[in-house]
């Protein structure tokens, strides 16, 4: 095994896709994907919404301009922003004692605890990812909207989770389809605050670097089914441990009401599931713990090929690339 030359005297790559090395490498991994955005898409919510663009652009101009390492971007959010997230909080608080899974109940406690969650007041990034630092090590940044596949992946490896700050419409509390703070802070930051599926989001990160096009396809739809979807068995009962469902009021009671199809999390059926990024699913996959998930998706991964390894120092924060030809 010898360390592996990723780039030409030119700086080109010549080893296949760059990916980023170094955690700062991060500020050029938030190319958007812009589908959902109110400015294009006559469906969105907020596109017949002047002030409501307004304050889109506003929030995630804050984010384009942030470099890693600075403090996260303040929101002063709006009495009406407030309220979008009061309605957001306290419906879903209602549902989480019978739909969500431990993990998750547990570490909402300790954010409302050490964070001041509540449905009062919107919770602030900087205050949650120094948070999340003390507990697993994540942490988070700003980003301006949804992001390509495989920048988003790509920043897991670090254990980096690129939030949204801007709020859903006011008008569609219990379904967006695009991610919001309500869906980043009550879904994504309560689940990252548990040791083993922190490991897990991050083993999805690690397998993405570098990886080919199809492949980043076909993990990003693992992921889609499992962080954003998925569902585990706590005694006997189904529970949701998947973001998407945990911030969506309407699709959390879905999953769970005995109506859509359920199938076990195997990574070579899941990878290639098709899967609606607009409406609820129809199907969702089921896994009884994150270890085994975890487990899983490395031997799946360990048949898709890549000509290196790559292995994470978290004193540095970097990865480490070895030639594995
Ligand atoms: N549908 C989720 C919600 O209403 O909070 C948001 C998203 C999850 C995954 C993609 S968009
Ligand atoms: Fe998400």
């Amino acid at each position: 095994v010898k360390s592996l030359q990723l780039f030409n005297e030119n700086g080109e790559d010549v080893d296949g896709p760059w990916f980023p090395k170094v955690i700062a490498d991060l500020d050029k991994c938030h190319h958007l994907v812009t589908k959902f955005e109110p400015e294009l898409d006559a469906d969105h919510p907020g596109f017949s919404d002047k002030v409501y663009r307004a304050r889109r652009k506003k929030i995630a101009d804050a984010a384009f301009e942030y470099r890693h390492g600075q403090p996260l971007p303040v929101i002063e959010y709006t009495e009406e922003e407030t309220e979008t997230w009061g309605i957001v909080y306290n419906s879903l608080t209602s549902l989480y004692q019978t739909h969500s899974c431990k993990e998750h109940i547990e570490g909402l406690k300790l954010l409302e605890k050490h964070c001041g969650y509540s449905a009062d007041e919107v919770p602030q990034l900087e205050a949650v990812s120094n948070f999340l630092k003390e507990r697993t090590g994540w942490q988070l940044r700003p980003v301006a909207g949804l992001v390509s596949a495989r920048d988003f992946l790509a920043s897991l490896a670090f254990r980096v989770f690129q939030c949204t700050q801007y709020l859903r419409h006011g008008s569609k509390p219990h379904h967006s389809p695009e991610p919001d703070c309500c869906h980043e802070l009550l879904g994504h930051v309560p689940m990252l605050s548990d040791p083993s599926f922190a490991q897990f989001s991050q083993e999805i990160g690690l397998l993405s670097l570098g990886a080919s096009d199809e492949d980043i396809e076909k993990l990003a739809t693992c992921y889609w089914f499992t962080v954003e979807f998925g569902l585990c068995r706590q005694d006997n009962k189904l529970k949701a441990y998947g973001a998407g469902l945990l911030s969506s009021y309407g699709e959390l009671e879905y999953a769970l009401s005995g109506k859509p199809e359920i199938k076990n999390f195997e990574p070579e059926v899941t990878a290639v599931e098709p899967y609606d990024d607009v409406n609820y699913q129809d199907v969702y996959f089921v896994s009884d713990t994150f270890d085994k998930a975890k487990e899983q998706l490395r031997s799946y991964a360990s048949r898709i090929q890549r000509p290196f390894e790559v292995t994470y120092d978290p004193y540095t924060q970097s990865v480490e690339v070895l030639d594995s030809r």
